[in-house]
């Protein structure tokens, strides 16, 4: 993420990976303030062993797209909300990528983080058979619950 005050939004895809037993590294990591350690990390997450880069940043939020500049790893953007402008600067800066570097854009804040967490699950289980029953199983639980809870005035 761009910075710690990302965290309470990035935390909610680290909560994904976790209840789906992926294994994660969170750094903070900015394209403004650290460009050096960003192109360092970015070059160097492949052969580190990582699968997938979640990258969520607020405002002029060039980390996800400067990330995967220097990685073909996939790379999964998180619009964090930005306080000026609601986090639409976030998800504009994000998701429109010029064609030929891919940023994959989730929703802003706690949603996009989450969904990011999943379909970084989702990615790793097109490999990983443990995580993709994980994903699976999850889904399955959600579903059940909406279904035994049908009635939104009960307790
Ligand atoms: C971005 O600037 C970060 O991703 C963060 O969302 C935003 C504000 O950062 P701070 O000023 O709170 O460190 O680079």
């Amino acid at each position: 993420m761009g910075s710690k005050s990302d965290w309470p939004t990035m935390e909610h895809a680290a909560d994904m990976l976790d209840k789906l037993g992926v294994p994660y590294e969170t750094r903070v990591v900015s394209a403004h303030r650290t460009p050096d350690l960003l192109f360092d990390y970015a070059k160097s997450a492949s052969e580190r062993g990582l699968k997938v880069i979640i990258a969520g940043a607020g405002g002029a939020a060039h980390l996800p797209g400067m990330v995967a500049s220097q990685t073909s790893l996939p790379v999964l953007g998180v619009p964090v909300q930005s306080k000026a402008l609601n986090g639409l600067d976030s998800l504009l800066s994000i998701v429109q990528m010029p064609g030929g570097i891919a940023v994959g854009t989730l929703a802003i804040g706690k949603a996009g983080a989450t969904n990011a967490g999943l379909l970084a699950a989702q990615i790793i289980g097109t490999f990983d058979d443990t995580v993709r029953q994980a994903v699976e199983t999850f889904r399955a639980q959600q579903t059940q619950t909406v279904l035994d809870n049908p009635d939104p005035k009960a307790s």
